[in-house]
């Protein structure tokens, strides 16, 4: 199904009014308004392929119905999402979930859609039908070589890919560890995965980059070959200056302080991008902001403090992407909250008074530091957001608009009530 803009359009209309008195009331207060919208509309955040569907759990999964059952339907569905917010214009593939049967016609239908493909995924966690060696024991740390050389083969196939979609960035993310002390030597599997890293990073084009994920646990429970961010940096530096950290807001042992890594991370010029979602517990692939919105927040101001020391292009140098895993919630709904929660952060980040901040940090005034962050993260910012898509023809209210035009129910009609997309 495609969305008519006259639709929108008519929806904004009903809106229109309230927003504007919203909006104007809201800006009135905010000095940089202007700039935070622009650069709002610049923002676009990429949508894993992998999360259309609804996900499960080892104890069950639950189908949402309508779901997409091919890369056409996938990449139609998150079409959907751009044409409701107009900050989803990316999809990140995973392959061999959603290998391109005819990657010029799935570049073309991207296109129409308005869509460019994000990161490309690898997947050596699983072992697919008919793969002649199994992963059981992992992929890059394998102790036998011919397996250790699958896993990088299946790397640069997915490069592959990515250059015919004109992808730039390959993400490799490894369920490689051990679950149990004594399991593996940690120097050799190390070793081992630095040398596979090696082979896949000589298959990047020049203007390409490879984003090295890591995860403190599952599904391995003992130790993880890429387990924390020091670990992935250490890859990142040895394999060169194509190489970066990927931070998966899920990935991370309780209580990490995940804004300073992210700032010394940008700081040694070794932050590639991100997968958000959030948690309470371990790596949950919740809804953005749905349970630590504050921890989003200060996340963000270290992004925009960090990014413009560099003087770094906020909506183009990172990969900014979504990693969640729908288990009772309608998928496009909550991707599109998520989005919006990110796009809030962000504003909400832009309006702190970075000069008042530096003084207050100076003069070791805690207080007033913590007053300054917080300002900015209790300011209602959704009016800016909402006229940020206005101005980009985006639905003012997406979810409201998405529930209006019963998406859902057309796409059960179109696709069945009864249908899995390939995925998590
Ligand atoms: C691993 C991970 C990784 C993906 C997978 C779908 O937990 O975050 O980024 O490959 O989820
Ligand atoms: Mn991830």
């Amino acid at each position: 199904m495609q969305i008519e803009q006259s639709r929108i359009d008519e929806l904004n209309a009903q809106l229109e009014s309230g927003h504007k008195r919203n909006f104007e009331f809201h800006a009135a207060s905010l000095s940089n308004v202007e700039a935070v919208i622009e650069k709002l509309i610049a923002f676009q955040v990429a949508i894993p392929s992998w999360a259309l569907g609804a996900g499960g759990t080892r104890f069950g999964r639950f189908s949402i119905g309508g779901e997409p059952g091919n890369l056409e339907e996938k990449i139609e569905d998150v079409g959907l999402l751009h044409k409701l917010n107009q900050s989803s214009g990316a999809i990140s593939l995973h392959i061999p979930w959603d290998i391109p049967s005819d990657a010029a016609k799935i570049k073309a239908l991207a296109a129409h859609h308005g869509l460019v493909f994000d990161a490309m995924n690898s997947n050596t966690f699983q072992d697919q039908p008919g793969q002649k060696l199994s992963y059981k024991y992992g992929s890059l740390q394998n102790v036998d070589k011919g397996i250790r050389q699958q896993a990088v083969d299946h790397n640069l196939e997915v490069i592959k890919y990515g250059k015919e979609l004109g992808s730039n960035s390959l993400t490799v993310w490894l369920s490689d560890g051990s679950s149990f002390p004594g399991q593996l030597n940690f120097r050799k599997a190390f070793q081992n995965t630095l040398e596979g890293l090696q082979d896949i990073y000589a298959g990047l084009p020049e203007d390409w980059k490879v984003f090295v994920e890591y995860k403190a646990f599952e599904p391995n429970f003992y130790s993880m070959s890429v387990g924390d961010w020091g670990q992935s940096l250490l890859y990142a530096s040895k394999l060169g200056p194509k190489a970066y950290t990927l931070v998966d807001l899920g990935h991370h042992l309780p209580n990490a302080n995940i804004e300073q890594i992210v700032s010394l991370l940008l700081m040694e010029k070794k932050l590639g991008g991100f997968h958000f979602n959030d948690s309470k517990y371990g790596d949950d692939d919740l809804t953005v902001g749905s349970m630590r919105p504050y921890q989003l927040f200060l996340i963000f101001r270290e992004l925009v403090e960090g990014m413009d020391a560099r003087g770094m292009n906020h909506a183009k140098d990172l990969g900014w992407m979504i990693d969640a895993s729908h288990n009772i919630k309608d998928p496009l709904e909550d991707l599109l909250q998520s989005v919006e929660a990110i796009q809030i952060a962000y504003a909400q980040a832009l309006l702190v008074d970075d000069m008042a901040l530096d003084e207050a940090r100076e003069s070791n005034d805690v207080v007033r530091a913590q007053e300054i962050l917080q300002q900015a993260f209790r300011t209602d910012v959704r009016s800016v957001v909402a006229e940020a898509r206005r101005r980009s023809g985006a639905a003012i209210d997406p979810l409201g608009a998405y529930r209006a035009m019963k998406i859902r129910d057309t796409l059960i009609g179109e696709r069945g009530a009864v249908t899995k997309a390939t995925g998590l």
